[in-house]
């Protein structure tokens, strides 16, 4: 491998070239592929007396022809080339010129699902971040922006649809059983927005009138077999269309939007201009294959690259550091959206769920980099969930610290200024500033500084004067790269419970040497924000008649980790009587994750275990509360995950936090059981399916009543889990069915998996939940079923939604992954080999479950370390492998 290049933020310098005009032409061919690219080029410094080299990217590409104002050129005289390159030594520095390049290319070949491949025997392209280059020699950066014709050539009979980016202005049929289409992209555009889909393809059609009146057609694309499977996506376009016009008046802007769904891509789906194309995963649900969450998930990827329109599309990066201005904004954008169309406060215990459960590790691990990373080897390893995730708090904290309206008034003057650039986070927020004449003190640090901060809070209440006092200190961790940090702007929501649980009005706060109303408008408030920004700082709160019960960072409105004086009696209170469903919610894990940790304490120590009794009491009134959302008390019954217990110890000991879950959910069983068993029956329903709230949360609810009774291991309780799974009449309640039952090892067990295998094994996203269900299991030793699934006829290395269901599932079993004999690194160590030989950006996503190696025992640290040196010693790896590998091994 030649040595891989770090690329920095730091050597960012404007290109010297720009591109105005793209013209490309694509000939299909069941062989090979060529591609012609006329490009209208024009120096930046037009005039300069000497000129600049024009360096191009190309990867994997035979070049057949390159021609300057169709002046052919000479290798070595006129141009150079090497593995990554082709650069031009003196163009015409003085005026525009055309660059004519013709290459060959070899899709049916291409494994890596980046630049131009085959899935199911259609052409797709994938070209962010850099696939580009994989189809022509171009300046693949995205501060290159131009406007593109494509006219695509291809067998008839074969590739009967053929679709780029834009408008369609021309087809016709050619000789040899051949045809064309003509498209024109009015836009300009980066080439990672590039896309071309060429096969035998169907269409839903819809169409959606803008406010201006403009009408627009909808299609989405699938394979004649999956047409009747995209009822709900047509649904989530729309839905997503509309929203963005009533909450950011953003509109479409081109007659016609294509969504196309293919089995074998690498992530869930990409925003090229006017033509998303999906995951079939993301794309595909009838009541009978999809769960609920899988509804949920489309109707939010739909919106999300709905979305990228504006958010990405409109206004792009000026570089790849710059990821999160488009994809925390982006993910931000979809969060709301899928909060207005459901329950806003689940779907924040959602988001902030998993916020905790990746983006927190990978903060805290060797791979941790701020949300505009400083470095990178391989783009693709920064599409993380801090740039998404995390990016997407730092957008909602404008709108925290701005409130909505001036949140609204920052976005607009962002599209005034910056629509048809390349643009930067700087830009972002100084729209958000300008707009808003805000003072942000240090919150650009938000951006630099890798970590997530902690925030300490002590109170104090001081009944003679009626004051109480909160004092907060932060510290954000040092991270490789980066010993030293420096505080930062923290909005901290606060509301205040009087003895009946009922929110203080909150007057006014005294900081900084003066006293600040609490709310504008003269009216008191019962949330205020609290701007933390310095190291430490007390806020003051006055006329507090009696010692309140504060209920902090209320909807986390800060990507922190709190640390506070609250005792388990005050959090009690707040799980029963906060009006922030959030904070309620939040209470109840905060009891959970101490529990959990006394009780792994417990358990190294060989004591016996034992639950205590406010706590299943807290559970019970919770589980037969009322009035309750049922969802909100389905999350609030739901434990905290064994990774983020195992967070918190210094030593991470996967059975340990293992056992101690496993006992804490079969004790509420057996101690709740009458409660459960009449959950399940008051919550079924044989009514057709109906994705919405009410039938969504109803049965979420039923489910996890079922997975709890099912730990019982009792035989009438697996009688009921079969009964429920014969019974069901949508995916959602079978699959629940089944994965209560599989829970616990023997006959039944086996039986259920190979009925359900029979009865779907015709559909190929079925069968892939059927893979992670095995996958993920805890069962003891797990690692060898998952070897004999490697070997089913249904298992293919090369798609990356079976690798995730099988590979990626078993990852997610710490028990069995980390087990002690070390057979799941070994498993992993295998996999990700042969894996970077067909699709590197799938290999190192599966690396990065071994980078927090060094949170376990000696033990396991020396087995996992061992894996990661075998791979790295290995010959011809990847960047991507590479850098996550090494990366790992160094932090
Ligand atoms: N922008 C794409 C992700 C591209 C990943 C490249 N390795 C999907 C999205 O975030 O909308
Ligand atoms: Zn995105």
């Amino acid at each position: 491998m030649e040595t891989p290049k770090e690329i920095f933020l730091k050597d960012y310098k404007k290109p010297d070239y720009y591109f105005d005009a793209v013209d490309l032409t694509f000939s299909l061919g069941e062989e090979h592929t060529i591609v012609s690219s006329n490009i209208t080029v024009y120096p930046r410094t037009e005039g300069a007396a000497e000129s600049s080299p024009l360096v191009l990217d190309g990867v994997d590409l035979k070049l057949l022809s390159i021609k300057i104002d169709d002046k052919e050129l000479k290798e070595e005289e006129d141009y150079h080339l090497d593995a990554r390159n082709l650069t031009i030594s003196s163009p015409p520095s003085t005026a525009r010129f055309t660059l004519e390049i013709v290459t060959e290319i070899y899709p049916q070949k291409n494994t890596s699902l980046e630049g131009l491949y085959i899935s199911s025997g259609n052409f797709v392209t994938q070209c962010e971040a850099e696939g580009f280059r994989k189809i022509t020699y171009y300046q693949d950066r995205p501060d290159i922006m131009a406007k593109y014709t494509c006219r695509v050539e291809g067998n008839k009979g074969l590739y009967p649809v053929l679709l780029s980016n834009g408008n369609l202005v021309e087809e016709g049929d050619l000789e040899g059983g051949r045809h064309y289409a003509v498209w024109e992209d009015p836009h300009k555009k980066p080439c990672y927005l590039f896309a071309l889909v060429a096969g035998q393809l169907q269409s839903r059609d819809g169409d959606f009138v803008t406010r201006s009146g403009r009408k627009v057609s909808l299609r989405i694309w699938t394979t004649a077999e999956d047409l009747p499977k995209t009822v709900h996506a047509m649904y989530s376009l729309k839905a997503a269309m509309k929203w963005d016009e009533d909450v950011f008046g953003l509109e479409y802007d081109l007659d016609l939007f294509n969504i196309v769904a293919v089995p074998d891509f690498n992530m869930g789906a990409m925003e090229n201009k006017s033509l998303n194309i999906f995951n079939s995963v993301m794309v595909l649900a009838s009541p009978e294959t999809a769960l609920d969450r899988d509804y949920a998930s489309i109707l939010g990827v739909i919106g999300h690259e709905y979305f990228h329109n504006w958010t990405g599309n409109r206004v792009t990066c000026r570089d790849w550091f710059q990821l999160s201005l488009k994809e925390g904004l982006t993910v931000f954008r979809d969060q709301e959206f899928s909060s207005d169309m459901g329950s806003r406060s689940v779907k924040r215990i959602g988001d902030v769920t998993i916020l905790r459960k990746y983006q927190f590790p990978e903060d805290a691990g060797p791979m941790a980099h701020p949300v505009r990373p400083h470095s990178y080897i391989k783009m693709d390893n920064f599409y993380t969930s801090t740039v998404y995730e995390k990016g997407a708090e730092v957008v909602r904290m404008y709108k925290t610290l701005l409130g909505s309206q001036g949140f609204r008034r920052g976005m607009d003057l962002y599209f005034k200024r910056h629509d048809g650039q390349a643009v930067t986070c700087e830009d972002f927020y100084a729209a958000m500033r300008d707009a808003n004449d805000a003072d942000f003190a240090n919150f650009l640090q938000w951006y630099s500084q890798a970590g997530t901060p902690t925030v300490k809070v002590t109170s104090f209440y001081n009944s003679e004067v009626k004051t109480y006092s909160l004092k907060f200190s932060q510290e954000v961790p040092p991270t490789p790269g980066q010993a030293m940090k420096e505080p930062m702007l923290i909005p901290v929501a606060v509301g205040l419970l009087d003895s009946n649980g009922k929110d203080m009005p909150l007057t006014s706060v005294y900081h900084d040497g003066m006293l600040q109303a609490a709310n504008k408008d003269g009216e008191p408030a019962y949330t205020t924000v609290l701007r933390i920004k310095n190291k430490e700082e007390e806020f003051v709160f006055s006329e507090i008649s009696e010692h309140p019960v504060p209920s902090l960072l209320r909807g986390y409105s800060a990507p922190i980790r709190l640390d506070s004086d609250l005792t388990d009696t005050d959090l009690y209170f707040l799980l029963a009587h906060d009006s922030d469903e959030f904070n309620r919610w939040e209470a109840g894990q905060l009891l959970a994750r101490n529990l959990m940790l006394s009780l792994v304490a417990d358990f190294q120590q060989n004591k016996p275990l034992a639950l205590n009794a406010d706590f299943v009491h807290g559970f019970r009134s919770i589980l037969t509360d009322g009035i309750l959302d049922k969802e909100f008390i389905a999350k609030a019954i739901t434990l905290p995950g064994e990774g983020e217990i195992m967070d918190m110890m210094d030593i991470a000991d996967p059975d340990a936090v293992h056992a101690v879950r496993s006992f804490i959910r079969k004790h509420l069983a057996s101690e709740l059981k009458t409660e459960f068993l009449k959950t399940v029956e008051n919550n079924r329903s044989s009514d057709p399916y109906v994705f919405d709230h009410s039938n969504m949360s109803r049965r979420t609810l039923k489910n996890i009543s079922l997975s709890y009774l099912a730990s019982l291991e009792d035989p009438k309780i697996t009688e009921l889990a079969l009964n429920e799974y014969r019974t069901a009449t949508n995916m959602t309640d079978q699959f629940a069915a089944l994965t209560a039952l599989v829970q616990n090892p023997g006959i039944t067990r086996d039986d259920v998996l190979a009925d359900f295998y029979g009865k779907w094994e015709h559909d190929y996203l079925v069968v892939d939940k059927w893979f992670g269900l095995q996958a993920i299991s805890d069962i003891p030793g797990n690692v060898e079923n998952v070897r004999k699934l490697l070997m089913h006829p249904a298992f293919d290395l090369r798609n990356p939604n079976k690798v995730h269901s099988l590979i990626g599932g078993f990852c997610a079993s710490p028990v069995n992954f980390h087990a002690k004999d070390g057979s799941g690194y070994k498993f992993l160590g295998e996999i990700v080999l042969q894996l970077d030989k067909l699709n590197p950006q799938g290999a190192s996503r599966m690396v990065s479950s071994f980078s927090r190696w060094r949170r376990y025992d000696e033990t396991r640290q020396a087995l996992a370390k061992a894996q990661l040196e075998m791979i790295l010693s290995t010959n011809g790896l990847s960047e991507n492998v590479f850098e996550i590998a090494s990366k790992s091994l160094a932090g």
